[in-house]
């Protein structure tokens, strides 16, 4: 085992999500079986107690990989030392609450939580932003933290591309590992675009398989409304789904992604013509430790509109937090 235990950091320690990911963390899920893990856990006072009780149960699964656990409200306390960070915990949109409103209270946390990054986390953070609106939660803490490379901040788009993959293969009627060649573009939220362009099923063009209208109409609606499926069938949100996503992201970043492509939003580098700076999502494959955009892929009129559509999404966001003097303008 590795003598040096790796510090991780995960904001709403006490919610579902934290719940369903800590436990996996702590037993060699994301970093191998001979790694230890430190764990730093951030809530807000009204969520202190729970973070606490899952502290306790942490403590009774005696992890052997599990070097210690601690709880702050302090984000400068939290993020200390830390080189992963799952930014979990967000401020959902009430009953009456505006965009603007929603924008500037996760400003409010995201701001904060990225300057806390840049001045107390390690050289070689990398952080995924899980609570919503993501993307652009990620773009207010990139933005926040200026002496952190802007490509170690990204936003959870994986448990689209899951979805998106077990969708298909469960249509197609072939096991997941049959399925390939998968992007989600753009935005976590309704207008995200889960592209079967290049996609393939056992080998062969997944477009030449399926009825094109289901492919292209109501495939890309049912991933997109996946998560209120989950909400009407299960009675809360999807949880353990995006644990694992956000696991499988991290995990594949560190490590390498095997020879298949996944979707990861990132701060964009002009690449399909997606402007660059918004945190948008991309094929990508991770290579030395680094996401790269997967290049070179056609992208006919039909995406071409989907992705658009997203993206114009995504530059509202952009713009309304730079109006809020959440990020600079
Ligand atoms: P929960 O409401 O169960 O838990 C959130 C926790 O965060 C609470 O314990 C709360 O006290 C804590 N919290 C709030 N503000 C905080 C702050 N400033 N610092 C630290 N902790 C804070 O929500 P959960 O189901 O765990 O979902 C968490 C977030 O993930 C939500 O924003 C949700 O919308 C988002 N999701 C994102 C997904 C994605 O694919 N990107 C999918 C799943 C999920 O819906």
């Amino acid at each position: 085992m590795s003598a040096q235990p790796v510090t991780i950091t995960l904001t709403g320690a006490g919610g579902q999500i934290g719940y369903a990911a800590l436990f996996r963390i702590a037993s060699g899920a994301l970093l191998g079986s001979q790694q230890s893990v430190r764990l730093r856990l951030l809530e807000v006072p009204q969520g202190l107690q729970a973070a606490e009780g899952v502290a306790l149960e942490l403590t009774d699964c005696a992890f052997p990989l599990l070097h210690s656990v601690d709880i702050f409200t302090d984000p400068n306390a939290a993020f200390e030392g830390a080189s992963v960070a799952f930014l979990v915990g967000a401020r959902p949109r009430t009953a009456g609450m505006e965009r603007a409103d929603l924008l500037q209270a996760n400003g409010g946390i995201f701001g904060p939580q990225g300057r806390a990054i840049n001045d107390h986390a390690d050289d070689n953070i990398r952080v995924i932003v899980v609570g919503n609106p993501a993307n652009t939660n990620a773009l207010i803490a990139q933005h926040n933290a200026p002496d952190v490379p802007p490509e170690r901040f990204t936003a959870l788009t994986r448990l689209d591309h899951n979805r998106a993959i077990g969708i298909l293969a469960q249509e197609a009627r072939v096991h997941v590992s049959e399925i390939n060649g998968i992007t989600v573009w753009g935005n976590h939220s309704a207008t995200q675009y889960p592209d079967l362009s290049h996609a393939t099923i056992s080998n062969a063009p997944a477009l030449d398989t399926l009825d094109p209208l289901w492919a292209r109409g109501e495939y890309i609606r049912r991933v997109a409304q996946r998560g209120a499926e989950i909400i009407n069938t299960r009675g809360s949100s999807s949880a353990a789904s995006a644990a694992n996503a956000a696991i499988d992201h991290m995990r594949d970043w560190i490590s390498g992604t095997p020879q298949r492509w996944t979707s990861v939003a990132l701060p964009s580098d002009g690449s399909y013509g997606i402007p660059e700076g918004i945190v948008s999502s991309f094929p990508a494959r991770s290579v030395d430790g680094s996401w790269k955009i997967v290049q070179g892929l056609t992208i006919d009129l039909f995406s071409r509109e989907r992705i658009e559509a997203s993206v114009n999404e995504l530059l509202e966001e952009h713009n309304a937090v730079k109006a809020l003097g959440l990020i600079p303008a």
